[in-house]
């Protein structure tokens, strides 16, 4: 394995569809390139998994031998490919060397807020990942509505400790001009707390600001990737920045957990 990518982000964000294109752009620049679908309730995935935990997980059969519906079958669903870990870890061993992308459930809380999900993660690297974060590009073009995606990246990256690219996906739903002030408010936060002072959002635009002025002093704030899949842009940065952190260059990784 050249190194690991784990795709998160909120539903319907175009996770399983960014793995896709993602693979596509490595291939046809000549790099090896797996992918492993993680998310057990997934009905349609637009791209042909190496491995997929639907093998050895089903939904309706959770459902029924537990008596749940689809989100507490989801939960379940979760616990149980923590079990079946080694099974998953031996179908990776099998692969050529590449790079592995992962697909994530649907449902951002059942993989990126749970404590199993860190040891999933674990063992299912190398020892160097990265986890890219997928933001709601029609969501980010209001300061409020960015500040909801930073939090949610936020939550993520506390979980996990990890390098993180935070991707604003789907970009040719907005403008040039609307991805453009996203990419200047992940870059200078002073810009974003000046957009949000203009903003009237009276009620809740102390606690906002208070919030941004907390993103500045952490590390939260780093650089904003556009991409689209039906425009198939932006995946030369995201590989770019993969082969950077995998193959050597910069150092990028001494702040994170596991180096
Ligand atoms: N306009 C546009 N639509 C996209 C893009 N990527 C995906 N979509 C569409 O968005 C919808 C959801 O895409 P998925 O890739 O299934 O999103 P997801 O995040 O995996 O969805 P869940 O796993 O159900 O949370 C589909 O209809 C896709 O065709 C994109 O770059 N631009
Ligand atoms: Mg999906």
């Amino acid at each position: 394995m050249i190194g690991s990518l784990f795709v998160t982000g909120p539903a319907g964000t175009g996770k399983s569809t960014f793995c896709s294109s993602l693979k596509n752009y490595i291939q046809l620049n000549d790099a090896e390139c797996f992918t492993v679908n993680l998310d057990p309730g997934a009905e349609y995935i637009p791209y042909e998994p190496e491995i997929d935990v639907r093998e050895w997980i089903s939904l309706p059969e959770i459902m029924s031998d537990y008596s749940l519906g689809p989100n507490g079958a989801q939960v379940v669903a979760s616990d149980l490919m923590l079990e079946r870990v080694d099974e998953i870890r031996k179908q990776l061993d099998e692969l050529d060397e590449g790079y592995v992308i992962f697909d994530t459930p649907g449902q951002i809380e059942l993989f990126s807020f749970r404590q199993g999900s860190i040891q999933l993660v674990d063992a299912l690297s190398d020892g160097k990942s990265m986890i890219s974060f997928l933001a709601d590009s029609v969501l980010s073009t209001t300061p409020s509505g960015f500040i909801s995606q930073k939090m949610l990246f936020g939550s993520v990256f506390y979980r996990f400790f990890k390098p993180m690219l935070f991707v604003l996906n789907k970009s040719d739903l907005i403008t040039g001009e609307d991805i453009s002030r996203a990419v200047s408010w992940e870059s200078d936060p002073d810009l974003l707390y000046d957009a949000l002072r203009d903003e009237k959002q009276n009620m809740v635009k102390e606690y906002l600001l208070e919030i941004v002025r907390s993103f500045k002093e952490s590390e939260l704030m780093t650089r904003l990737y556009s991409t689209s899949s039906t425009e198939m842009s932006g995946f030369d940065d995201i590989y770019s920045q993969m082969t950077l952190f995998f193959l050597g260059g910069e150092d990028t990784d001494t702040a994170y957990r596991d180096e």
